[in-house]
């Protein structure tokens, strides 16, 4: 069976300017697309990402994926605020008759001294075989030598494309694709070089920052990954590739 490892980017499935509201109509439509999809008997890993449920948390703790804290109640408040919207997002799939599970990675994963992700996954791979949709945070890991340090999403889609060995990764963002200089969606990355250009000289730093780093660990994968928008999300999994494709 096909093993697909989709992320639902925070972005999309909440509000980012209002502290923990989630896009209840972006979560359905996501629902609606994957309920179908797992109609045909194939196997699904769900990633979400934070938006107004994990960054504003993070930004007012001072953790990031690099700066760790010891503020026992600031991750907790990370950790539970990405908890409610697991919650959300697995009522939601719940109602389109997705079997999903959580999986929270503060009780799965860690980090390394020299700052490796530690992500174990037998336990995924059995929920996948049980007939399970895994679905899992970004969260808050403890991080040796530092407390603990924010696991972003696109790390963990990365780490268990690996390691479940999937055949196919689709990253659902607020973007068509990475887009080059004139708002255009890049149909195909081979080379960080092919992009250099364009993911460096945006004048947005954060999206730029982002855009970069994903395509970086992207390209890193041994199977292509396609960015993509929520209108497109179908399109993917039906296909496998939709927006960009990153080989
Ligand atoms: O939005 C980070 O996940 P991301 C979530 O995928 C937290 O970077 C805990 C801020």
């Amino acid at each position: 069976m096909m093993v697909t490892v989709l992320k639902l980017g925070g972005s999309v499935i909440t509000d980012k300017d209002q502290p923990e509201t989630a896009d209840q109509g972006a979560i359905e439509t996501a629902a609606a697309a994957i309920g179908g999809f797992l109609q045909a008997d194939e196997q699904l890993v769900v990633v979400h990402g934070g938006g107004s449920f994990g960054h504003h948390h993070a930004a007012r703790v001072g953790v990031s994926s690099t700066d760790g804290s010891r503020d026992v109640a600031g991750l907790l408040a990370i950790h539970r605020a990405m908890g409610d919207l697991t919650d959300i997002v697995l009522d939601t799939l719940h109602d389109h008759s997705v079997d999903a599970l959580p999986v929270a990675p503060l009780s799965a994963a860690h980090r390394t001294a020299d700052d490796t992700v530690e992500f174990p996954s037998s336990h995924i791979r059995t929920m996948l075989d049980e007939g399970f949709t895994p679905v899992i945070n970004g969260d808050v890991v403890a991080h040796a030598g530092k407390g603990a340090t924010v696991l972003s999403g696109d790390t963990i889609v990365v780490s268990l494309a690996q390691s479940l060995d999937a055949d196919r990764v689709g990253l659902c963002s607020t973007v068509g694709g990475v887009l080059d200089d004139s708002g255009d969606v890049i149909a195909e990355i081979e080379a960080y070089d092919d992009v250099a250009d364009v993911l460096g000289g945006s004048e947005s730093t954060d999206v730029t920052g982002g855009m970069a780093a994903k395509v970086r660990q992207l390209l890193d994968l041994d199977v292509p990954a396609s960015v993509f928008d929520l209108g497109s999300l179908a399109a993917f999994l039906d296909t496998g590739s939709a927006g960009t494709v990153v080989r």
